[in-house]
C-alpha cells in the first residue's frame, strides 16, 4: 500500500526529519504534511530545504484535539513522532512527557480512529527496561545474550519510557477494541545529522569542536545499540506500507557498543588522546544494556540495515556536525549549563 499524503508529527525533530528527508528523495508521489510544536528540540531548519510543493508545515501541539482533527481528516496515514524525548530531562520534570508522550498520541489515534486513517507509532526499545550486562563474556558481551523481542515484557524504568511504554499501551488497545489500523515499531539508539546536542554522540562530538571534555556518566559500562537513523526511517517505511496492521515490529541494526568504546572512538576520530574526558554522575536508574532482535523485521519485509559498519556511520555524523556549526552552536552553552547545574 503507498500512502500520498501523510503526515508526520514531530516532522521537525531528529528522527522525524531525517525521515521526511528520506519520503521526499525516495517517494516522488507522497506529499507530507509536518504537524511540529516546536519544542525546544524542534527545528523548522531541518526540513528548510525541501521543496514546498512536497512538504507543508503546521505549527501545532499533538494534544490539541481540533487541530489533529483538521489534519487527520485529510491524510492517508499519520506517522506520530512528536515525542519528548530525553531520559534526563524526564527525570528533572516528567510533566510535558505525560502530556505529549500520553495525551498527545490518545489525542492522535482518536482523530485516526475517526477518519479510518492509517496510524504508525515510533515508540523505543526502553520500553522494555534493560538487559544484564554479560561481564563474563569479552567486550561484556555485546551483540551475544538475551535480546528485546516483540513478545518482551514491558519493564520501562524511567519517567521517559514508561510514558513511551504508555502510549505504546493505547495504541494496542485502540487496535484491537476500535479497530485502529495501526502498527508500532520500537528502535534502538540512533545517531546521525539533525540529532539535539542533549544526546550522547553528538553532546560529544560539539564538546570536542568547542573546546569542552566529553561527560561520560558512571563507569560507561552501559551498552546502547546503536542504528544510523537512515536505516530507521527505511524500516518504518517498509512497515507503513507492508506490514501487518496491529503488529509491532523491532528495529535495529546489530551494533550494541558500551559507552566507554563509543566515546573512545570519537576521541579516536577526533584526534584527541583516549582519556581525554570526564567522568560524571550517573544518571538515576540507568538502564545498563538494550539489544534488539530485528529478526521479524528482516524475515518477513525484508529489510536490512545498510550502514552495518558504526565507523563508517559515525564519520559521517562528525563531519556533518563539524560542517554545521550554525545549527547546533547557539544553543551549546545552555544546554551545558543546564548539564551542568545537574552535576553531569
Ligand atoms: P526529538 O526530541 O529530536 O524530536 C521530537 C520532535 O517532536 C521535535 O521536533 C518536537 O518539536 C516535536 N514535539 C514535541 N512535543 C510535541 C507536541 N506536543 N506536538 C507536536 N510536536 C511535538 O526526538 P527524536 O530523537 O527524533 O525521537 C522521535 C521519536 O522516536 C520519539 O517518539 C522517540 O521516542 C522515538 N525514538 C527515538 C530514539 C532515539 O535514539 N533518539 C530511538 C528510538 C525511538
Ligand atoms: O553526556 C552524556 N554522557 C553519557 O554517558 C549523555 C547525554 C549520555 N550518556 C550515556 C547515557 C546512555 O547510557 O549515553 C547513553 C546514551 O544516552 P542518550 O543519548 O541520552 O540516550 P538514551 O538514554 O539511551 O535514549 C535514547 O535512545 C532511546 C534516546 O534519547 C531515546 O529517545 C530513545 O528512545
Amino acid at each position: 500500500m503507498e500512502y500520498k499524503k501523510i503526515v508526520v508529527a514531530g516532522g521537525a525533530g531528529f528522527i522525524g526529519s531525517n525521515f521526511v528527508h528520506y519520503i521526499v528523495k525516495n517517494h516522488p508521489n507522497v506529499h507530507v504534511t509536518v504537524l511540529d510544536k516546536l519544542t525546544y528540540a524542534g527545528n523548522k531548519e531541518n526540513i528548510a530545504d525541501l521543496p514546498k510543493d512536497r512538504v507543508s508545515f503546521v505549527l501545532g501541539d499533538i494534544c490539541d484535539e481540533w487541530l489533529d482533527d483538521k489534519i487527520v481528516e485529510n491524510a492517508d496515514a499519520v506517522v506520530n513522532y512528536a515525542a519528548e524525548t530525553h531520559n534526563d530531562n524526564s527525570l528533572i520534570d516528567p510533566e510535558p512527557f505525560i502530556q505529549t508522550n500520553i495525551i498527545g498520541t490518545y489525542k492522535l489515534i482518536q482523530a485516526c480512529r475517526k477518519y479510518g486513517v492509517r496510524y504508525h507509532h515510533i515508540s523505543t526499545d526502553e520500553v522494555y527496561g534493560d538487559l544484564p550486562l554479560r561481564k563474563d563474556l569479552p567486550g561484556h558481551g555485546e551483540g551475544k545474550g538475551e535480546k528485546f523481542t516483540s513478545m518482551s515484557r514491558y519493564k520501562p524504568s524511567s519517567p521517559y519510557s514508561s510514558s513511551k511504554a504508555s502510549s505504546d499501551l493505547l495504541v494496542k488497545a485502540w487496535a484491537r477494541s476500535f479497530g485502529l489500523k495501526a502498527t508500532i515499531s520500537n528502535c534502538s539508539n540512533n545517531y546521525g545529522p539533525y540529532q539535539y546536542i542533549e544526546k550522547f554522540i553528538p553532546r560529544q562530538i560539539t564538546n570536542i569542536l568547542s573546546g569542552i571534555k566529553p561527560k561520560l556518566y558512571g563507569t560507561g559500562e552501559n551498552v546502547r545499540d546503536w542504528i544510523y537513523t537512515g536505516d530507521h526511517s527505511r524500516a518504518v517505511w517498509d512497515i507503513l506500507t507492508k506490514g501487518q496492521i496491529g503488529e509491532t515490529y523491532l528495529i535495529g541494526a546489530d551494533g550494541e557498543m558500551n559507552n566507554k568504546d563509543v566515546l573512545e572512538m570519537i576521541l579516536e576520530m577526533m584526534d584527541q588522546p583516549k582519556d581525554a574526558y570526564d567522568v560524571v554522575k550517573d544518571r538515576p536508574g540507568h538502564d545498563l544494556r538494550y539489544a534488539i532482535d530485528s529478526s521479524k523485521l528482516r524475515n518477513e519485509l525484508g529489510w536490512e540495515p545498510k550502514y552495518t559498519d558504526f565507523r563508517e556511520g559515525l564519520k559521517e555524523t562528525i563531519d556533518w556536525y563539524r560542517d554545521h556549526e550554525d545549527w547546533w552552536k547557539a544553543n551549546k552553552e545552555k544546554v551545558e549549563k543546564k548539564y551542568a547545574k545537574n552535576g553531569q
